[in-house]
């Protein structure tokens, strides 16, 4: 209902995307500054660091094995994005205040998994890799942006087709030629847990144990490619010794509606632990349901900015999408000599210029049927209406500020706004403009009262 108010006098009839024409209903919810970065396709632009990292990882898996799929529309449905993957009705990814949708039954996909189902029937080969830009609603700072890249990954092996019918010694004797390599590995939980992340009831526990091995020792091998890289990058550029600690990462156990047991991978990085990757054992029912109940296997889904992020030390994910040369000639020629590789070195850094927005929410009962209501507010309305009002000069945006008028039970938000440009000093009449569109988008969507 608040988009339907939200684009109500503004909504286009049809939108266009990559040539092709889409009608919109009151599901609409894409700002036009997200429509026009469809086609972007920075994962595709030559000696972008977004393509650049594919290039790495893909690497890492042979072609002769894993297919490359590098050109799959962004546009899917919601049955493909959700329900093809098991995701149940109820699920908040699904939530418009988190989903780009068209109309719907159409939307920007949230991630790689959209394809899955379909290259699980289609692809001719026993595995194959997908790297395309995803859409997410999300809140602003330094590593999040509405678009970015994902690379997903899947292998499997054909049951029928294994000699003896023993799938486990078929994958254990692969992995037996994945090169061992230097890092440190944290794996404290069991290959599966009945409660936790239980084993599939189509599985024995020999195979799936040495499914999730052969994911797990291809998904070490993948990250210490990236890292060696990224070192010998950093010491090429610094003339510093080489770093003798060796690379530390973790393996996590987590939940995703189609794969199980499931992980998610940890690096250790400047003092944190940092999420680059989800995976697991695929469910089998996606085999099934692509009419090949034989196939058995493992995928993987990994964010492209967050590696190149840290491969080339960029401090800012909107960098990604500048356009100036004095990020894009930095990387040019890297691509095709991947030795050349060198950390990005920051232009200066501008000031930057803190404003702050308070307001009341609409009672959920007032007239205007709940209308920027307490119970319908969503952080991300307002990063839109930020993003709208001031594209890329916001680095961030923190709430910091929480109250319920004691009285009357209105909730009153404070959000802190950080603007500041990546390429220029910001004029002081510049950044009032920009906040005041920020104010004045509040009000007019979500019927908010400015303090
Ligand atoms: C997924 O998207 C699953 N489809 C991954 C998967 C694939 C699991 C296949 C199992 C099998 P998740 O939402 O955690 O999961 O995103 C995966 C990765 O994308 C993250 O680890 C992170 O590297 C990256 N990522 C997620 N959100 C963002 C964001 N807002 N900005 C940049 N990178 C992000
Ligand atoms: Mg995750």
């Amino acid at each position: 209902r608040r988009w339907q108010a939200a684009y109500s006098s503004g909504r286009p009839k049809t939108v266009e995307i990559n040539g092709k024409t889409y009608p919109t209903d009151p599901w609409f919810n894409v700002p036009s500054s997200v429509l026009s970065l469809t086609s972007r396709k920075l994962h595709l632009q030559k000696d972008h660091p977004v393509s650049i990292t594919r290039k790495i990882i893909e690497s890492v898996f042979p072609a002769s094995t894993y297919r490359y799929y590098n050109t799959f529309d962004p546009v899917v449905s919601t049955y493909e994005n959700f329900d093809s993957l098991g995701f149940p009705p109820d699920h908040p990814g699904r939530a418009r205040t988190d989903t780009y949708y068209i109309n719907e039954s159409t939307l920007l996909r949230t991630h790689t998994s959209a394809h899955e189902a379909e290259l699980f029937r289609s692809n001719p080969t026993g595995g194959y890799l997908i790297s395309a830009d995803v859409y997410r609603r999300d809140e602003i700072d330094r590593s999040h942006y509405p678009v970015f890249h994902q690379m997903e990954g899947a292998r499997y092996w054909d049951r029928s087709k294994v000699p003896h019918g023993d799938l486990a010694a078929a994958v254990l004797e692969d992995l037996g030629r994945l090169p061992r390599h230097d890092m440190t590995v944290q794996d404290p939980s069991p290959p599966f847990h009945a409660e936790r992340n239980p084993l599939q009831p189509h599985h024995g526990p020999a195979e799936a144990e040495a499914v999730g091995a052969h994911l797990k020792r291809s998904l070490e091998l993948m990250v210490h490619e990236i890292f060696t890289r990224a070192r010998k990058a950093a010491v090429l550029a610094e003339g510093a010794a080489p770093q003798d600690k060796p690379l530390e990462v973790r393996w996590v156990e987590a939940y995703f509606p189609f794969t199980s047991p499931s992980w998610e991978l940890e690096v250790h990085y400047q003092g944190d632990w940092l999420e680059i990757l989800g995976c697991g054992v695929s469910q089998q029912s996606l085999h099934i349901h692509a009419g090949k109940p034989d196939q058995v296997g493992w995928a993987f889904g990994i964010g492209l900015e967050r590696v190149a992020m840290l491969l080339f030390q960029i401090p800012d994910i909107r960098l990604f999408w500048s356009q100036d040369e004095r990020f894009l000639s930095q990387f040019r020629g890297v691509e095709d000599h991947l030795d050349r590789l060198r950390p990005f070195e920051p232009f200066s850094k501008h000031p930057p210029c803190y404003k702050d927005v308070s307001f009341w929410l609409g009672s959920s009962s007032a007239a205007g049927g709940g209308l920027g209501g307490a119970a319908d507010w969503h952080d991300n309305d307002l990063m839109e209406v930020v993003r709208d009002a001031a594209g890329d000069c916001v680095e961030d945006v923190q709430l910091v500020d929480r109250f319920t008028h004691p009285k009357t039970g209105r909730k009153s938000l404070c959000y802190r706004i950080n603007y500041r440009s990546l390429e220029r000093t910001l004029t002081n009449a510049e950044t009032n403009e920009m906040h005041q569109r920020v104010v004045d988008g509040l009000v007019k969507r979500f019927g908010v009262e400015i303090r």
